[in-house]
């Protein structure tokens, strides 16, 4: 399969989506849906809800139904995002090559477009008009599983440790993988377990597909740290090298850039072999973990 394709189709799919289901701007209260748009409209990649709807093809599930819970994991990265780059977390003042929220709407409506976006996301996977005729009990665990993922367990939780050891002169590895899997790893996760839910998985493909998740996880974050320092500020869309300059705890920080490397090809083997039972529907979620190393942006 051609991935640039696939993800350029499926990214697509994931835009008209959000497009439809996020507040008008023209609607009340015109200034907080208005940065809600401009933020989940700033050119991301879509990798959550993409791999939520492989995940969903991959145990032959029906993606129309996944699409609303795929749309609400980017509005929850999207959400990761603002608040993460405000004055009080990063002070960040630009994303994605674009002036942060912040920037342009102020720290109060950034911080409510945040709060919204995550408020809505799970309005979204728990609306009645596009669940009727889902198992209940499968649509409750995709959103147990969401707000574990997303919350203090999760991805909130790796933000407040890695927010804790920065500038800390001896971080060691586990507090590195402490971050990484909960901070970026666990919403990977919880988008392809989700997907693997709504679309029917057995309890067999279910822990396949977490393993998998779990693995992918792990090496998209590794990618991202080597990319700090080896990509340019035009690939990676912030300053180059702008970890280490914060004294952030990364992966090459801990055990240098080669091991590092090994590292992130081990965790997208580990994912592939996670995969070994499944036909070729799950052929995009095997090419996303080796884009998940290779990217450069
Ligand atoms: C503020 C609760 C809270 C959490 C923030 C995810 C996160 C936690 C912070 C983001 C900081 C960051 C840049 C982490 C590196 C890995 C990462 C999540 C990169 C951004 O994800 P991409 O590459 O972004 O999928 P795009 O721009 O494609 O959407």
């Amino acid at each position: 399969m051609e991935l640039k394709a696939y993800m350029k189709e499926r990214c697509t799919l994931v835009d008209d989506a959000l497009d439809r289901f996020l507040p008008r701007e023209t609607e009340l209260p015109h200034s907080v849906h208005k940065a809600m748009r401009y933020s989940v409209f700033a050119g991301g990649k879509r990798v959550r809800p993409i791999l939520l709807l492989a995940a969903c093809q991959a145990v032959g599930g029906d993606i129309g139904r996944a699409i609303p819970a795929a749309c609400a994991m980017e509005m929850i990265h999207t959400y990761s995002l603002i608040h993460d780059d405000l004055p009080a977390m990063d002070d960040d003042d630009f994303r994605r090559g674009n002036p942060t929220s912040h920037k342009v709407f102020g720290e109060a409506i950034a911080i409510l477009a945040g709060d919204a976006l995550l408020t809505e996301a799970f309005k979204l996977v728990s609306d009645p008009r596009f669940s009727a005729g889902s198992d209940p009990s499968a649509l409750l665990a995709v959103i147990h599983e969401i707000a574990t993922c997303a919350g203090s367990y999760g991805m909130v939780g790796g933000q407040v440790i890695d927010m804790e050891s920065e500038g800390s002169k001896d971080i060691d590895l586990a507090t590195v993988q402490y971050i990484h899997t909960h901070k970026t790893g666990a919403l990977i996760k919880a988008a392809v377990v989700a997907g693997a839910i709504l679309g029917g998985a057995s309890v067999e493909q279910l822990a396949a597909v977490t393993r998998y998740g779990e693995a992918v996880g792990l090496a998209f974050q590794i990618a991202d740290d080597i990319l700090d320092i080896e990509g340019t500020t035009e690939e990676i869309g912030k300053d180059a090298g702008s970890d280490q300059a914060r004294g952030k705890a990364t992966y090459p920080a801990v055990m240098g850039l080669s091991a590092s490397r090994e590292e992130a090809g081990a965790m997208r083997d580990e994912a592939l072999s996670a995969l070994e039972a499944f036909s070729a529907d799950a052929d995009p979620l095997r090419e996303i973990a080796r884009y998940i190393v290779q990217r450069r942006n």
